[in-house]
């Protein structure tokens, strides 16, 4: 049986060493290109630092399996055994313009289930960890339940965008959200808004369209606080497709589905 907080060790490890190299590249300048439009950006570092992560799995875990944004590998189509499931820059707008705010994500998944999850707020130098039935931590710090608060003392992370885009489906009631929340807050990082509602910084982050990636690292600490995550309909998040996403407190759960 493999030793989870033994891996944990070991992808904390690595990921404060591509942390390193992602400060180093900050520095200098760096190819910047467009995917499917403007504010879809991938870089020759976010390139780079999946590609550090693969090698590193590879050698060291050859049996194991390997997801990732930038396709390093060959895209799995199964979750069974041991899967690594990374973002190796989640918020590269940010990385690439604000030069804060962005994070490398790793869920490690056996047969589906999360056994380590981390988001690394790389310049915040916060890291959100948890191993499956060992706690989540944000650096040193055990995280405990947060207040369960009523939506109108309740902060939502959300993207805006998608309240501009009048036709989408999910344009009204993310606005019903924006309205009945305390209020609501934009990061450019899935991962990280993800973590915050671990942390009890947000009280629930919602997404029209995220990938496994956004999300893995996440959903474990998530989970291992006792929340939901889901999509806008109530399913389990998949490891192996995208789609909407909620991550909010358990008390949400029911009132989010019907807002969706
Ligand atoms: P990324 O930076 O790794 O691409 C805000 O853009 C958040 O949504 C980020 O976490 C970003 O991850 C994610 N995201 C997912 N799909 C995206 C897309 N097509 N374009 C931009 N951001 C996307
Ligand atoms: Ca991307
Ligand atoms: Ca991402
Ligand atoms: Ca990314």
């Amino acid at each position: 049986m493999a030793d989870w907080n033994e891996l944990g060790k070991v992808a904390r490890k690595w990921t404060y060493e591509a942390a390193e190299q992602i400060k180093r590249a900050l520095a200098n300048p760096f190819k910047v290109e467009a995917k499917s439009g403007p504010d879809d950006l991938v870089t020759e570092v976010d390139k780079n630092t999946e590609a550090f992560f693969y090698q590193k799995i590879k050698e060291t875990y050859p049996d194991h399996s390997f997801l990732g944004e930038e396709g390093t590998a060959e895209k799995i189509h199964s979750t069974d055994g041991i899967v690594w499931i990374i973002d190796p820059i989640d918020g590269t707008m940010n990385f690439v313009q604000q030069k804060i705010k962005f994070a490398i994500s790793i869920g490690i998944f056996e047969d589906g289930v999360g056994k380590v999850g981390l988001v690394y707020d790389v310049m915040a130098d916060e890291m959100f960890y948890a191993v499956q039935g060992q706690g989540a931590y944000v650096n040193q710090l055990e995280l405990v339940a947060g207040k369960e608060r009523p939506l109108n003392e309740s902060i939502v992370g959300l993207n805006a965008r998608w309240l501009a885009e009048t036709n989408h489906p999910h344009a009204n009631p993310l606005m019903a959200l924006v309205r009945d929340s305390r209020s609501v807050r934009s990061y450019g990082s899935a991962a990280i808004e993800m973590a915050y509602v671990a942390a009890d910084r947000l009280d629930a982050y919602v997404s029209v369209n995220l990938s496994p990636w956004d999300y893995a690292g996440a959903s474990v600490l998530l989970e291992e606080m006792g929340y939901c995550t889901s999509s806008f309909s109530g399913k389990a998040l998949s490891l192996l497709e995208g789609g909407t996403v909620i991550a909010a407190k358990q008390h949400y759960k029911e009132k989010l589905y019907l807002l969706m």
